[in-house]
């Protein structure tokens, strides 16, 4: 195996921590904190871990002398031992059960103990054999709530939550690039950020296609080969993800992208606009019918141009209407990446759960190029992560001191309010006002309230002149947790009158408000913050996602109040 990177260490650190939660039957266990800290440290190092000797590595920050061990074997012998032995224990298949809300480690591993349940299928049948209800601390409610989760997250369906399958889409790609091919690129559901991706596809583009199919097969990540053949593998992973690899010819690149990537009815209602032309579209290029001569085929950017359409980003590529508004000239711009001047949702260690101090996270904004941040940690309700008024009194004395040594950041002093079952919100609303510029008041329990008190909940908490933003609006973490139920376009136009943000949050397991929901806020103008909840400085990095997701709701820059300069951003928020 060729020498592991650093994404490739970190994601078997983080396998590690997962496994090793569910042996400590404890999330919080000091192994797994452990695992996690290591992972911190090493995104936070610049150059290739694999490169460093036992002693260099300890001097990473979170990583010790055990897990400097562990890295050493990795990058030695390409494998774990103690990571194969929580492998065999715990199969994926059983992994994939303690995500279940209700279930966790410890009542997964009661499950299998005592009836043999192994996987989802397994725990269907118990739940239809009412067997559950007889274990000890479980009783009937509990079964009935296992079952209902078990529907509403199409857990059944195999359909893999973005967070689990982009970070190993990154891993192959990154894998393959490194083999000297032209272009190596993920395409499919995950190019057009859908929240859930069936399958990965992979574009590669290369005159020898071998060397890739090679290393696609024998790469760690891959457990089972489907299917093997010349321009095209197909293999599973240890994770149940199939992993569709594809070669193309270097000239039909364009071509092989714009197909793999879909939707299918976006390629559909491609392929007509063609026909009507007297051209065929397919993965090798457009071309005129009769003669085959060639329109476009080398990039996504001729091909769309050749059909008379506006350049189309994957992420608007649903057949929902983008293609009608290409033809007239009419899409519109979606924010980008490069538009974004600020984030307004950060945490610090003042969070119980926040790892990077308030002096790296505005050290590592500044040095992201913003003009803007805001240190949001949680108020004093949310249990054991909250701060009390005089913490926060603290709090912001030091953020002002670290602020100063950043001229040209402009440093809010916020917070992320806890939105109580009435819609109740931390400290009262003096402190809160004399206390915070930009307050995110968000929901962080009481997730099972029927969608009438809901909603009523949010609209007292938008009401609140000190709050600026709805943070993560639905609650939901994706095939883990459904969204609370909340009538959108009462919320939606509350945002708007109330000049209320509705924020998109860029964590991956969220990506909350969920795209449906943008698309709808934008139509109605309510206006956007794109913000990375960031809980350590490498998460600032979730900026993209956010961006992404904002994206697939058609969100223009315009839109988007922490894509203005500060002076209009100011001004906006009445500074
Ligand atoms: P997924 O994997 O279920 O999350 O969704 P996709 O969109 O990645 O679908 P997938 O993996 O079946 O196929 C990848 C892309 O290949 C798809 O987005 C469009 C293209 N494609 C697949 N089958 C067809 C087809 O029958 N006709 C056309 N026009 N395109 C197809
Ligand atoms: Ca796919
Ligand atoms: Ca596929
Ligand atoms: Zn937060």
């Amino acid at each position: 195996m060729a020498k592991p990177s650093n994404r490739e260490i970190t994601a078997m650190l983080r396998e590690l921590a997962e496994l090793t939660t569910l042996e400590e039957e404890n999330p919080n266990a000091f192994r797994v904190r452990a695992f996690e800290n290591a992972v911190a440290g090493i995104e936070g190092h610049g150059a290739d871990v694999a490169d460093l000797d036992l002693e260099e590595l300890t001097r990473i920050k979170g990583v010790g002398r055990s897990i400097a061990e562990l890295i050493r074997e990795f990058v030695e012998t390409g494998r774990v031992a103690r990571l194969e032995e929580l492998r065999a224990k715990y199969p994926r298949s059983f992994v994939e059960l303690t995500r279940v809300p209700g279930l966790g480690p410890k009542r997964a591993k009661l499950l299998r103990r005592e009836l043999g349940v192994e996987d989802l299928t397994g725990l269907r049948k118990a739940i239809e054999e009412q067997r559950i209800r007889t274990l000890p601390g479980m009783g009937r409610t509990i079964e009935e709530k296992l079952g209902r989760a078990i529907e509403r997250l199409g857990l059944e369906e195999r359909r893999v939550p973005i967070a689990v399958a982009l970070p190993l889409a990154e891993r192959l790609v990154e894998r393959i690039s490194s083999l000297g091919v032209e272009h190596a690129a993920y395409c499919g559901s995950l190019r057009r950020f859908k929240e859930t991706i069936g399958d990965i596809d992979i574009t590669v583009a290369a005159s020898d296609p071998e060397p890739v199919m090679s290393e696609v097969v024998s790469h760690p990540d891959t457990e089972e080969v489907i299917a093997r053949g010349d321009t095209k593998t197909s293999i599973r992973t240890r994770d149940g993800i199939q992993v569709d690899v594809r070669v193309v010819e270097p000239d039909q690149l364009g071509a092989a992208l714009l197909y793999f990537t879909g939707s299918k009815s976006h390629n559909v209602a491609l392929r007509q606009l063609a026909i009507e032309r007297g051209w065929l579209l397919n993965e090798y290029g457009l071309v005129e019918k009769e003669s085959g001569r060639v329109i476009a085929r080398r990039t996504e950017e001729e091909i769309y141009r050749a059909l008379g359409l506006q350049f189309i980003p994957p992420t608007l590529r649903e057949n929902s209407g983008e293609i009608e508004a290409a033809a007239r000239g009419e899409l519109p711009r979606v924010v980008e990446l490069e538009d974004m001047r600020g984030d307004l949702h950060v945490h610090t260690t003042r969070s119980g759960d926040g790892r990077s101090t308030v002096a790296d996270m505005l050290g590592e904004a500044a040095r992201r190029g913003y003009s803007y941040v805001a240190i949001t940690d949680h108020g004093e309700n949310l249990a054991i992560n909250g701060s009390t008024r005089d913490q926060m009194r603290q709090h912001r004395l030091e953020v002002e001191e670290e602020a100063s040594r950043f001229p040209r950041l402009r440093v809010l002093f916020g917070a992320e309010l806890n939105i109580g079952e009435d819609g109740s919100l931390d400290y009262d609303p003096e402190f809160r006002a004399e206390t915070f510029q930009w307050c995110v008041a968000s929901v962080h329990s009481h997730f099972d309230l029927p969608q009438a008190r809901q909603t009523e909940r949010l609209l007292t908490a938008i009401a609140d002149p000190t709050v600026s933003a709805i943070g993560h609006l639905t609650g939901r973490y994706i095939g883990r947790r459904p969204g609370i139920e909340i009538d959108v376009d009462a919320v939606l136009d509350a945002l708007r009158d109330t000049g209320t943000a509705l924020e998109v949050n860029g964590a991956l397991d969220r990506l909350d408000a969920p795209s449906e929901v943008v698309r709808r806020a934008v139509a109605r103008g309510v206006d956007l913050v794109i913000s990375t909840d960031a809980h350590h400085t490498s998460e600032l990095d979730r900026m993209r996602f956010g961006v992404l997701n904002a994206q697939r709701g058609w969100a223009t820059p315009d839109r988007v109040v922490n894509t203005r300069p500060w002076d209009e951003f100011s001004a906006w928020l009445g500074l």
